[in-house]
């Protein structure tokens, strides 16, 4: 009876919980770059992906190019009007590309007119989500080597990689959360998957674990 009620009192807890924490918890942290295609000719593609349990709408989100080490940005590009559901990609790509590429693209702008040696971020109402590149720093040709990294390559973030990297002033080394394609690869466009988000948890549902546990505990000691 003592364990009953007790059963009872934490399985509400662990309701109330979840229910407070509601739709849109850390949303918009879970939507970063998952693939870059530095091709030939204008052969230029971003993939931005919502790892998150809920689409985003991006209002005010916008990816920004720092050309050639330029510590401020050279061109804009603006997502206002787009969505990306939850698990899901947008794709922008250079207006000249191959149509191959312009297939599978939602959105085309000529700033994404990269080679290798120029910084790429996202932006959300002007707070940095991601880079790729080191803004600010020029690198010669490309970060990375000519088998792995900038230039004339595709580089698609590893499925471990659950949210962006929001120092955009700091290293870029493309062998820590990436994985190289040779030139022209277009083929993982307009999907990715990555592992669950780390997001930390608000202290209410870090609590959740605990609650649960406590119950199990008690289920295997309350008479059958
Ligand atoms: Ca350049
Ligand atoms: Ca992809």
């Amino acid at each position: 009876m003592q364990h009953g009620r007790s059963i009872r009192r934490l399985a509400g807890i662990a309701l109330t919980t979840a229910l407070a924490l509601g739709p849109g918890t850390a949303a918009r942290g879970a939507v970063f770059f998952s693939e870059y295609v530095e091709g030939s000719a204008s052969n230029k593609a971003l993939e931005v992906y919502n790892s998150g349990a809920q689409s985003v709408d991006l209002a005010g989100f916008e990816v920004r190019v720092y050309a050639n080490g330029s510590a401020t940005a050279t061109g804009t590009v603006n997502l206002t009007g787009k969505t990306v559901p939850a698990g899901g990609t947008l794709v922008l790509a250079h207006p000249s590309a191959t149509p191959a590429l312009l297939a599978l693209a939602q959105q085309t702008s000529g700033t994404l007119n990269f080679n290798g040696d120029d910084a790429l971020a996202l932006f959300a109402n002007g707070v940095a989500l991601d880079h790729i590149g080191q803004v600010g720093v020029d690198p010669g040709d490309a970060w990375g080597s000519a088998t792995f990294g900038t230039k004339d390559q595709t580089l698609r973030r590893l499925q471990a990689i659950t949210a962006g990297d929001s120092d955009i002033g700091g290293v870029f080394d493309p062998t820590r959360g990436w994985e190289p394609f040779p030139l022209d690869t277009f083929s993982g466009l307009g999907q990715h998957a990555s592992a669950l988000s780390t997001v930390p948890l608000p202290p209410t549902l870090a609590l959740l674990p605990a609650a649960l546990g406590a119950l199990g505990f008690l289920r295997r000691r309350s008479p059958r």
